[in-house]
């Protein structure tokens, strides 16, 4: 299998999975600071031009969440559970990508792509916007989690590592994380793990 990725939000999960299930990947780096993402090699195996993208033989897949899905079925983990819990991590991956990635990439984009690849100054309003949605929906993940260690179930999904894609930047990307107790302490359980604190490889492993 060869993954490809960069050291941004999306690529980042699925680097954390392989990680975490020391999946026998070749990592690929695809440089998006050098335009790799457009060409036409690439986007003949992600028309999107985005990362990550997976190949597994003759299978190519891109976006992040089908990708930790496919290396979890592939690994035989119950970071995909193959039960009644497999309705609840889509519910969360859905939740995630409807709402709160939503607001929490916003903020990802306004304050570490933008200085990152000089796309211009912070949009404010755009910033507030998005603070107020975040807060909203963050409060909801805040309720689910006051009582339970893990999103679904007793144990760790691929619903985590999505749900949490953003936290690692929220300092940087002043997302107000410490309004929410039960989100940071599941963070912070989530960095107890060596793959999620260091999901990329050293660039040195990667073609
Ligand atoms: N829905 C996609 C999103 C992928 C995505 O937006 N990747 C970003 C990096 S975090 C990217 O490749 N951006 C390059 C571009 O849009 O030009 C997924 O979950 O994999």
């Amino acid at each position: 299998m060869k993954l490809y990725w960069f050291d941004t939000v999306n690529p980042r999960k699925a680097c954390a999975v392989a990680k975490y299930l020391q999946s026998p990947v070749e990592f690929v780096h695809v440089d998006l600071g050098r335009g790799a993402h457009r060409r036409p090699e690439y986007l003949a195996l992600n028309p999107n031009g985005k990362v990550p993208t997976l190949t597994d033989g003759t299978r190519t897949l891109w976006e992040a969440n089908a990708i930790m899905c496919h290396l979890a079925a592939r690994a035989d983990s119950d970071l995909w559970p193959q039960d009644d819990r497999q309705i609840e991590v889509i519910r969360w991956l859905s939740w995630d990508l409807a709402h709160f990635y939503r607001s929490g990439s916003s903020l990802y984009f306004e304050y570490i792509i933008k200085p990152r690849f000089g796309l211009g100054d912070t949009d404010l309003a755009a910033v507030k916007q998005a603070t107020k949605e975040w807060q909203r929906f963050a409060a909801i993940l805040d309720g689910h989690l006051h009582d339970r260690r893990w999103l679904v179930g007793n144990g760790l999904t691929v619903a985590d590592f999505a749900v949490a894609s953003v936290l690692p930047y929220a300092e940087r990307a002043s997302i107000p994380l410490d309004e929410f107790p039960n989100v940071r302490r599941w963070h912070d359980r989530l960095n107890e793990l060596d793959a999620w604190r260091e999901p990329y490889p050293a660039l040195s492993e990667a073609a």
